[in-house]
């Protein structure tokens, strides 16, 4: 290594570690063994432009092994980010800090939230898709407006969770050449050594996936080894490329080599050692020497500034060439949507025939994706079930990535890790499909779209019992509650129609929030009353009475259950596709639906679990469900209008000459929900 280079990745190792001493908590060992790689990556690879961290075709760059981020904050300063001052790395930990536990994606430099071991690669699979299209829609001879890598740095404890298994696999099968993974192969984890718990041959296995793969023996020396396996990755064009880095954890410190050294401090006397063994002076802290300073602003500042200078040049060539796509890859980076699009969304009358709303859902999908060039996505392998294929497209295969239709396979939760990488991207409106219950599968990753404020469409059908003969295994319970509990998604069950439009054009107007879809197998009436007006305010009266003795509140396919039930009860019915998007109307909107003075009684087909929200009795589901035809279910689980009809009798019975205070009249002492 020339002296630059050495004192650069010293530099690396000495700040990481005093970064994680400051804050008494963290994780020095990865940062300390991958000094190396990130220093060769950073220097002389990747292109990006701190002064303009969205540039669109900078390279992206995923730190899959979060609990690293002492290296990320130490990369973004050396970086030159305006936003990511010394002080920021001081405060490492801290609340409110931006330098957080691990990297989020709300900050600058940052290209997805990781930690959870195994999303951050998920994710670049699908920024690597997302490049890989983008080019194939708008460039043309000459004019390489998409045209960068997207990089990953991963431990061995992404590459034991089974949802990078999911997408590295899809990824070889896309052939997507210009992803690229460094692999931190410090035969280290959490609980010690890896022989513990993970003795395969990885390059055998993504050599199977269908990746190019390499092994550089000595990453905590070789930069001209991983510098050459860089530029070997980047020649192979047709495949993933995952270069295996054989490191030592903690490199330089005492406990290097160990698991001590994994998420523990160096501590004071250790990080003496270490700052002695690279010659930095042991009494100074958050050292970064002007030469490495002045090192990175040429190599990695002035270097992208030039390339970002000339592709706006290249950009603006291209906009005289082709003005329409010009103006159109503008709207797509800005992520504004075409004046008038929510206009055209249809609307439906009860004279219409009943269907279910996974089918109305994949009529209004590809209604929307004719308008909206933006939506992007497929199914885990049930687009039949789910009808969420564009007809616009074919599958967007190795060869074919200008089309739109992604067959994720049996995927489910890479399929919501590559939604997110494409969200990130920054110029997609992802969607992505499976039956309700398998979000299960998907959580890990589902969370992590509400967390990242990622604008996701998880349309997701055969939502209750209702979907009959496959039985428990596939009925949802209790998810509708797991994903109402979660923060910043918002999960719509609309009931026909009008509400499956107000359930897409909310989530595509939601451009920070993920949208979970709860979508019928079976039929369901058109009801009076319903309207995109309505539902887009998460709740509304779908039929009134003078006087109601009760009000019915529905979801999804049981709210024509009230509306039949008001036949023969004095009752006021309200529909309530969309809790999060109710909860945030004005409290007098909401205490117009639901005044004191009248008992409330829900009817949903799922836990009851968090309906005493809002209602004072409740039909629900609060064990598994069972394997039947849909009509046994129904008189099985109370979902008859006879039921509702007898148990709205009981409640106003029951209620009656008592005070009802309303249901909203309870302090809930908790941070507002962002919407
Ligand atoms: C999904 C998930 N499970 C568990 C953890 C807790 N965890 C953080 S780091 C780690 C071990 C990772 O080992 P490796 O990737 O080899 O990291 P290194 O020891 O090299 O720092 C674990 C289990 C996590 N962050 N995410």
């Amino acid at each position: 290594m020339s002296n630059i280079d050495n004192l650069s990745v010293a530099t690396i190792r000495v700040l990481s570690a005093d970064v994680v001493q400051g804050a008494n908590s963290g994780h020095p060992g990865a940062p300390m063994g991958m000094a190396v790689m990130a220093h060769t990556l950073w220097s002389r690879h990747l292109n990006l432009n701190p002064k303009n961290p969205k540039w669109i075709n900078r390279d992206r760059f995923v730190l899959s092994n979060g609990h690293a981020s002492a290296l990320m904050y130490t990369m973004l300063h050396l970086a030159g980010y305006d936003f990511w001052t010394m002080d920021k790395l001081q405060k490492f930990r801290q609340l409110h800090n931006p330098a957080a536990g691990h990297p989020e994606s709300v900050f600058p430099g940052i290209e997805v939230t990781t930690g959870p071991l195994g999303q951050g690669i998920s994710n670049a699979v699908g920024l690597a898709m997302g490049e890989a299209h983008m080019a194939a829609r708008f460039n043309k001879d000459n004019f390489k407006v998409f045209d960068h890598y997207t990089y990953v740095f991963c431990g061995d404890g992404c590459l034991q969770e089974g949802v990078s298994s999911e997408a590295s696999s899809i990824a070889g099968h896309l052939g997507l050449g210009k992803l690229i993974v460094l692999y931190d192969d410090n035969n280290i984890t959490i609980d010690g050594h890896t022989e513990l718990s993970f003795t395969e041959d990885v390059l055998k296995r993504y050599e199977s996936y269908g990746w190019h793969v390499q092994h550089v023996s000595d990453g905590n020396t070789d930069l001209e080894a991983i510098h050459k396996a860089i530029e070997v990755a980047k020649s192979v064009t047709d495949k993933p490329s995952l270069i295996k880095v054989t490191t030592i954890i903690g490199y330089g410190a005492p406990k290097q080599n160990t698991h001590g050294i994994h998420g523990s401090p160096v501590g004071e006397a250790d990080l003496k050692i270490v700052k002695e063994k690279f010659g930095f002076d042991p009494s100074q802290k958050y050292v970064v020497p002007d030469d490495v300073k002045a090192f990175y602003g040429k190599s990695l500042g002035e270097r992208g500034a030039k390339l970002e200078e000339a592709w706006n040049a290249l950009l603006g060539e291209y906009a005289k060439a082709y003005p329409q796509l010009a103006a159109e890859l503008k709207r797509r980076t800005d992520q504004a949507l075409p004046e008038g699009w929510e206009a055209s969304f249809p609307t439906f009358k009860p004279s219409d025939p009943a269907a279910a709303t996974r089918i109305t859902s994949g009529n209004i999908l590809n209604h929307a994706a004719s308008l909206l060039p933006e939506i992007f996505g497929g199914s885990a392998d049930l687009n039949p079930s789910c009808f969420t294929y564009l007809k616009s497209d074919k599958d967007f295969q190795k060869g074919a990535y200008s089309q739109r239709n992604v067959r994720f396979g049996v995927r489910e939760h890479a399929m919501a890790a590559i939604c997110n990488g494409l969200a990130a991207y920054g110029t997609f409106i992802p969607f992505c499909s499976t039956f309700l219950n398998f979000i299960g599968y998907a959580y890990g990753a589902v969370i992590l779209s509400g967390l990242s404020h990622l604008r996701v469409l998880y349309v997701f059908t055969h939502d209750s019992i209702f979907l009959g003969e496959d039985g428990p295994t596939h009925q949802p319970i209790e998810k509708y509650a797991a994903v109402r509990a979660t923060p910043n998604i918002h999960f719509i069950r609309p009931a026909d129609g009008n509400e499956v439009s107000a359930a897409y054009i909310s989530a595509i107007k939601s451009v920070h929030t993920p949208t979970v879809m709860s979508l019928s197998r079976q039929n369901v009436p058109n009801l009076a009353g319903t309207s995109i007006e309505g539902a887009l305010k998460g709740g509304y009266i779908v039929a009134d009475s003078d006087k109601p003795d009760i009000i019915l509140v529905g979801t999804g396919s049981e709210l024509h259950l009230c509306v039949q039930a008001k036949e023969k009860v004095n009752a006021r019915v309200v529909s309530l596709p969309c809790w999060e998007l109710f909860d945030a109307q004005p409290e007098e909107y909401r205490r117009k639906i639901f005044p004191s003075g009248v008992p409330v009684l829900s009817v949903e087909a799922g836990t009851t679990s968090g309906w005493s929200k809002y209602a004072h009795a409740s039909i629900g589901i609060d064990v598994f469900g069972l394997s039947g035809t849909i009509s046994d279910l129904a008189k099985h689980f109370g979902f008859t209008v006879d039921n509702v009809v007898e148990r709205a009798n009981q409640t106003i019975a029951f209620f009656k000459g008592k005070t009802v205070e309303s249901r909203l009249d309870t302090l809930i002492f908790t941070q507002k929900p962002e919407i």
